[in-house]
């Protein structure tokens, strides 16, 4: 896959979707984790999607176009920030599973964590989500650059136990130095 470029499309904040006729990829983390800042790594667009070092930024769904259409990236609202109310909680968590069920081109999610934290139970409860309705998805291991090269390949092991994979199913990438790009552009060769 080569991104040659990107666009902002639309967000959505009800539940009516945006579809048109090509493939989604959609984005998945916890608050804060880094998703809309992998979003800006993959399209070389350091603000197309907003990213913020203030957490619970991204409150839609964003719709971001790839070469004119060719792919959808949808940077889905980061689950597990604390300072917000359950209700608004359960609104996020509603959009999210509202989107996961009813986008028809939905092809795969990039789960995206931290690679110095072991997987907390939201990101494990999103993983068997996934599994349970069958939607397949890519784990991702950021920020890789606030470790040394050899810390990160050991917390990354941590990372891949957590979800009980093995270590080769987990891409390592920092959206800062770009690091693993080429990795996560061909993982979305073999699967759109
Ligand atoms: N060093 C480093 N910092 C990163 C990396 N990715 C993201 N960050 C920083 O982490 C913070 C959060 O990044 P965002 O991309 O806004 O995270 P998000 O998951 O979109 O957050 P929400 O939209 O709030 O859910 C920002 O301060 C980013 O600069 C990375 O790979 N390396
Ligand atoms: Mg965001």
């Amino acid at each position: 896959m080569i991104i040659k470029n990107a666009e902002y499309v639309t967000s959505i904040v009800s539940k009516k979707l945006f579809e048109a006729d090509a493939p989604e990829i959609a984005i998945a983390g916890r608050s804060n984790v880094g998703k809309s800042s992998f979003i800006n790594m993959l399209t070389n667009r350091k603000k197309l999607a907003r990213s913020s070092s203030e957490p619970g930024r991204t409150r839609m769904l964003n719709y971001f176009s790839v070469n004119g259409g060719e792919l959808f990236l949808v940077d889905l609202p980061g689950y597990g920030y604390a300072k917000v109310t359950d209700k608004e909680k359960n609104a996020w968590k509603g959009l999210i599973e509202f989107y996961l069920q009813q986008s028809k081109n939905l092809k795969f999610v990039f789960l995206i964590v931290d690679v110095r934290h072991e997987p907390s139970d939201l990101d494990l409860q999103l993983a068997s989500y996934l599994n349970y309705y069958q939607i397949p998805f890519v784990l991702v291991a950021t920020k890789a650059d606030k470790l040394s090269k050899s810390a990160a390949k050991a917390a990354l092991n941590v990372v891949a136990k957590g979800f009980e994979v093995s270590p080769e199913e987990v891409l390592l990438v920092s959206s800062l130095t770009g690091a693993g790009r080429d990795a996560v552009l061909s993982a979305i060769s073999n699967r759109i």
